[in-house]
């Protein structure tokens, strides 16, 4: 289980950096995971040191409790919560799992936003497409309906009031390495290590859960 408050610490990935093989490349992995992720780490205890009171704050409190942050420290205790949270969201929803696509009550629920899993993928790649720059792609749940949403930069979907259910990174560390400028074939590869176990198990816990006040 993660550490979730300050000083918050890299956990392993897991699975091996060379798990994802042959779509997303064992040194992409390894950089992605231990260089960048940690920075990001590493940048967020550094801000807290100096903020007792967001110390014992969870990183999902901290980022939907973004008011409380002092004024001056709030861009960058952002940018790198952020950071932390939305690589350990993409870090655990991907698993080298031979399911390639949804099953269960998220496959149903899919269906009948989207018609079928095939227009799913499309529009979901669309979006991870047309992040300008850098960002993510999501798969989220608002008030009980699936929807896709992109985000800027480290933004997260818990500054917008909604449950993540995947994500895609698509700053350019995430693929350069293996598909180059080649985002499109980055993101038709990632959809062959995409956890549905895990995607399904996130969807049941959020439609169990009571909206939140
Ligand atoms: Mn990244």
């Amino acid at each position: 289980m993660e550490k979730n408050c300050y000083p918050f610490e890299n956990e392993p990935l897991p699975y091996s950096f060379d798990a994802l093989e042959p779509f997303i490349d064992e040194k992409t992995m390894f950089l992605h995971h231990n260089r960048h992720l940690q920075t990001y780490i590493n940048n967020l205890n550094t801000a807290l040191k100096k903020n007792c009171f967001l110390q014992n704050m969870s990183l999902t409190q901290i980022l939907r409790r973004s008011s409380i942050i002092p004024n001056n420290q709030r861009t960058e205790i952002m940018n790198n919560a952020g950071g932390v949270y939305n690589h350990r969201f993409f870090f655990n929803m991907m698993s080298p799992s031979s399911i390639k696509t949804p099953f269960g009550n998220l496959e149903k629920a899919i269906i009948s936003c989207f018609n079928s899993f095939e227009q799913f993928e499309e529009k979901f790649r669309a979006a991870a497409m047309s992040v300008f720059g850098s960002g993510y792609a999501w798969l989220v749940l608002d008030k009980g309906r699936l929807r896709i949403i992109t985000t800027a930069n480290q933004n997260t979907p818990l500054q917008l009031g909604v449950a993540p259910l995947l994500c895609i990174d698509v700053w350019e560390h995430a693929y350069y390495l293996k598909h180059y400028n080649m985002r499109a074939d980055y993101i038709k590869d990632w959809f062959n290590v995409v956890d549905w176990n895990k995607a399904e198990a996130l969807y049941k816990t959020y439609k169990n859960m009571k909206p939140q006040t």
